[in-house]
């Protein structure tokens, strides 16, 4: 049922636009769908935010409210200012909601809703507009909210209905201000109302969402559209005209915030315009003055449309840097591409200047929310479309180690957030450093962060750096039930911690093979083959009693040497699948099976698929992983799963399995994600696998399949370049998706990946496309580097990688034509 807002005039004007705007060609910006996610999961912020925008202003909901807003049936508690989206956890921020009522029943100011329980009110169905920068939604007491922002200013127009719906109710709006978050953590908090302007400033102390420590933040609110007719204070479900409250965390019962509401309120007569009322709320992280400062600054005249008008133009152009020639392609597909682009670009969230704990001329970022999910598809995509945002982000985590002495893995509102696996801001800070992203990043203070993390382990490594170490450096692996006496952390994952710590190795080899430092080079790729110790060649895998037939698993290890067992299939969806999240179970798998995990030697693939039995076996291996229901791909872990039939001299396959889950599992609709987004990690997931160049993170790599368009071009930030892959014979049912032949600038391309220096340097990548598998890309020179010689290496038990026997990890220079440089 759609039941239509009539009141006001304001919304005849905006359908009206809104048709006139469909009639037009649909442009990028008008294909992202800012609701996707929003449902089973997806936690997805469908808000009002510009790109990595510290302001994210939504409506909070009283149910699954991680993003703050759910498109399920559940009540609005009020529009908050901050946000993290897609995350995991606990709903994260949502500090300090306003929310607003038409009028008290009776002109008495206590018989408004004041606690959260208390005024929470159904949404209208089918009221919610969602876009780039703007959202709206009808609440059931008739009033209809709008939000915009600026990088650090939330704005609302709220209409009021003519005559209130609630009973003996004369039009005279209130609008409440609470001293609550979403996960309700606040212990203290102050309001302060100037009684004059009616301007409201306040600031409370809250708990990170997935994160030690506690942080405070500040907000100062403003009002405009109506005259103020009083103010006051409300503490609990009582309201009063006191101008200050100061609210502190019981010392006998600790309550928590949500079971002690406090605020402030301001009522207005009936509205001068359009029954409307506009609150500015500025935000920060050093002081209330401070939140004022950035309001007025950035929002100096309460124009909503101005606003608007200005966060479209810069959501514009950021997605400008991409252009697709669709090919006649469904719009499921244009609209998860574009949403998913979108998606990219909500966090990390620029808060520079708002730093309460160092002084510093270096950018801050934060949300890094958190860097095990992002590391591997959302910063690729960062550094590819908007290069000098990836800059700032990296600059932002060496001025994070400066300060704090580790990277962290993850981030929220200046907390270290926990550790889920590796020290995985080794793997951005090298892909970072391959891709050229450079311009002011002390590459020094880069190395030293990064051994840092190889080789100090942190008293309490649940937040940062690595655990283990010491058994890491003499055994060659993490040790299951490890004894480590030099810091705490939560000892679960030995398998999965140990071939991410491999991984994160390799790539410090590699960075420090670049810088020269080649006993480190060999030190480090020695430690990259550790994933080998905890393969236990004779493991066998059943599933429902049945033999899978495949042999050679990762599996627990003690520190005596003796195998432990953990079924290789334990915590895939086919078996306990949620027994391996960080705050259950405490398995030696993070949020995976062996299974999976045996896939993960992101650096020397061409081991694994030898190690597996050779490339037969390792096809055959992998469609079980995809087929059986083994893997679940809306976890990070899954998606590099997809592409790595390319090791095995199998391109095509790589591109079938990436039909196979766009657009079964991510697509237009609101639950188009299979998993919580991350921050934007399921979106660029899907943007990169559409563009046809996922990347394996941490290396100059880029895997070839076909665009699931018939071109896209991406034009570089840094050198203003244009990089056009095309398709010829494009097919958009998606069913001609595999590659026939390549030429790259005119001249044949073999390779089945890509390297950056195409972006950076622009050209066109053409693929001639067929319905058939070919021998495109197939033949071992074809395929993209690994440590191992083209998998005929041996690797001796715990003692890793020998650099001089094995070969080198060379990345190849090419030239623009796709020649090999020497
Ligand atoms: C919303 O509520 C209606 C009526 O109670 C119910 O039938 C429906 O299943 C609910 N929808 C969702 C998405 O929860
Ligand atoms: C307060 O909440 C009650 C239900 O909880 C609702 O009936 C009433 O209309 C609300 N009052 C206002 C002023 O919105
Ligand atoms: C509102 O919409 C949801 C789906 O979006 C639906 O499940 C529900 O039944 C609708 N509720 C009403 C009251 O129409
Ligand atoms: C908003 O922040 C971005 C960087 O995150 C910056 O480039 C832009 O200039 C800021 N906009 C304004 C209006 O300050
Ligand atoms: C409505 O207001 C009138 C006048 O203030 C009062 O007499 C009456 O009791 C009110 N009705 C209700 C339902 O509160
Ligand atoms: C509230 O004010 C008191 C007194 O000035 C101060 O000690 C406290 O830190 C403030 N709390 C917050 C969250 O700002
Ligand atoms: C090795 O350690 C494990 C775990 O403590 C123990 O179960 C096993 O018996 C030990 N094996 C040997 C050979 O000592
Ligand atoms: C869209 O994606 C969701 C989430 O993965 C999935 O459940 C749904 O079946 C998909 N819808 C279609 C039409 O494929
Ligand atoms: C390994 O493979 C390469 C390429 O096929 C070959 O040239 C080399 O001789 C092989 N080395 C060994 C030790 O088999
Ligand atoms: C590596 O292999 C070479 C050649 O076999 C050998 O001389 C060297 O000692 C080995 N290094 C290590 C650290 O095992
Ligand atoms: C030191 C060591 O263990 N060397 C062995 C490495 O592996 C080869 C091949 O299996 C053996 O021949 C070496 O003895």
């Amino acid at each position: 049922m759609n039941i239509s807002w009539k009141k006001g005039l304001s919304v005849v004007c905006w359908s009206i636009a809104l048709s006139t705007a469909n009639a037009q060609r649909k442009t990028p910006f008008d294909y992202v769908d800012p609701l996707i996610g929003t449902i089973n999961g997806g936690h997805v912020f469908p808000g009002a935010t510009l790109p990595f925008g510290m302001a994210k202003a939504g409506p909070d909901v009283n149910g699954e409210n991680q993003g703050g807003f759910a498109s399920d049936n559940s009540s609005i508690i009020g529009f908050s200012h901050m946000h993290d989206s897609g995350t995991g956890g606990s709903p994260s921020l949502g500090n300090f909601p306003i929310f607003p009522q038409a009028g008290c029943p009776n002109d008495d100011i206590n018989n408004c809703n004041f606690t959260y329980w208390d005024r929470q009110t159904p949404r209208i169905n089918g009221t919610v507009k969602a876009s780039p920068g703007y959202f709206a939604i009808t609440l059931a007491s008739q009033v209809r909210a709008e939000m915009t922002v600026t990088n650090r200013t939330a704005l609302y127009r709220f209409t009021f209905p003519d005559i209130s719906v609630t009973p003996n109710t004369t039009l005279s709006p209130l609008i409440l201000v609470d001293l609550a978050d979403l996960p309700k953590t606040r212990s203290d908090g102050n309001i302060t109302i100037h009684s004059r302007t009616g301007r409201i400033t306040g600031s409370g102390t809250f708990l990170p969402s997935f994160g030690l420590g506690t942080y405070t933040s500040y907000f100062c609110a403003d009002f405009d559209g109506a005259e103020m007719r009083d103010a006051g204070v409300f503490a609990n479900s009582r309201a009063g005209k006191a101008k200050k409250l100061m609210v502190t965390t019981g010392t006998v019962d600790k309550k928590p915030s949500n079971l002690r509401p406090a605020g402030g309120w301001v009522q207005f007569r009936a509205p001068k315009r359009n029954n409307q009322v506009l609150a500015r709320v500025g935000m920060s992280w050093v002081s209330e003055a401070q939140a004022c400062r950035n309001a007025e600054k950035e929002i100096p005249d309460f124009d909503f449309n101005g606003v608007h008008e200005a966060a479209v133009e810069v959501w514009k152009e950021k997605l400008d840097v991409i252009k697709i020639e669709d090919g006649g392609v469904s719009e499921v597909l244009l609209r998860a591409f574009w949403s998913g682009i979108y998606r990219s670009m909500i966090s990390p969230q620029d808060y520079t200047g708002e730093n309460p704990f160092w002084k510093s001329n270096e950018p801050y970022y934060d949300s890094f929310y958190c860097i095990w999910d992002s590391f591997r598809s959302i910063h690729p995509l960062i550094t590819l479309i908007d290069p000098h945002s990836q800059t700032l982000m990296v600059r932002a985590l060496l001025d994070i180690y400066r300060h704090e002495g580790k990277l962290p893995d993850c981030r929220m509102s200046f907390c270290k957030g926990f550790t889920q696996g590796g020290s995985n801001a080794d793997v951005v800070i090298a892909d970072a450093y391959f891709k050229k992203i450079t311009a002011g990043i002390d590459w020094k203070l880069a190395y030293e962060a990064l051994i840092s993390d190889a080789e100090i382990e942190p008293p309490n490594w649940d937040i940062e750096g690595r655990g283990g170490l010491e058994s890491w450096k003499t055994l060659g692996y993490i040790p299951t039930e490890n004894l480590d006496l030099l810091g705490v952390g939560t000892e679960t994952r030995s398998i999965s911690r140990t071939v991410e710590y491999a991984y994160n190795d390799f790539c410090i080899a590699l960075l420090a093979k670049e810088f020269g430092h080649l006993d480190d080079y060999h030190k480090y790729l020695g430690r990259s083959g550790n994933w080998i110790n905890m393969y236990k060649a004779d493991q066998t895998s059943f599933i429902n009693g049945k033999d899978t037939g495949f042999v050679g698993f990762l599996q627990p290890r003690y520190m005596n040497g003796t195998w432990g067992y953990q079924d290789p299939i334990y915590c895939s969806p086919l078996l306990e699948f949620d027994q391996c999240y960080l705050n259950s179970g405490g398995h030696e798998t993070y949020e995976g099976s062996c299974w999976l995990y045996t896939f993960f030697v992101p650096g020397d693939m061409a081991t694994l698929v030898k190690t597996l039995g050779g490339p037969d076996t390792f096809v055959k291996r992998l469609d079980f992983l995809h087929e059986s229901g083994v893997l679940y791909i809306g976890d990070e872990q899954g998606f590099l799963k997809v592409f790595l039939y390319h090791y095995a001299g199998r391109p095509a396959l790589s591109a079938t399995r990436a039909h196979f889950y766009i657009p079964s599992q991510f697509n237009d609709s609101i639950n188009g994600i299979p998993g919580n987004d991350d921050s934007g990690a399921m979106g660029s997931f899907e943007a990169l696998t559409m563009m046809g160049i996922f990347p394996n993170a941490g290396q100059d790599v880029y895997f070839i399949t076909p665009p699931f368009f018939e071109s896209v071009s991406i034009r570089n930030g840094q050198t203003g370049k244009t990089a056009t892959i095309r398709n010829k014979n494009f097919d958009p049912t998606g069913k001609a998706v595999y590659i026939q032949s390549a030429t790259l600038n005119g001249k044949p391309y073999m390779r089945n990946w890509l390297q950056h220096a195409f972006f950076l340097e622009g050209g066109t990548l053409e693929l001639t496309l067929g319905a058939t598998e070919s021998k495109w890309g197939t033949r071992l020179e074809d395929l993209p580097p690994s440590l191992g010689p083209f998998g005929n290496g041996t690797i001796n038990g715990t003692t890793g990688y020998n650099s001089t026997v094995h070969r080198r990890w060379e990345i190849p220079r090419l030239d623009v034509h796709g020649s090999l440089v020497s």
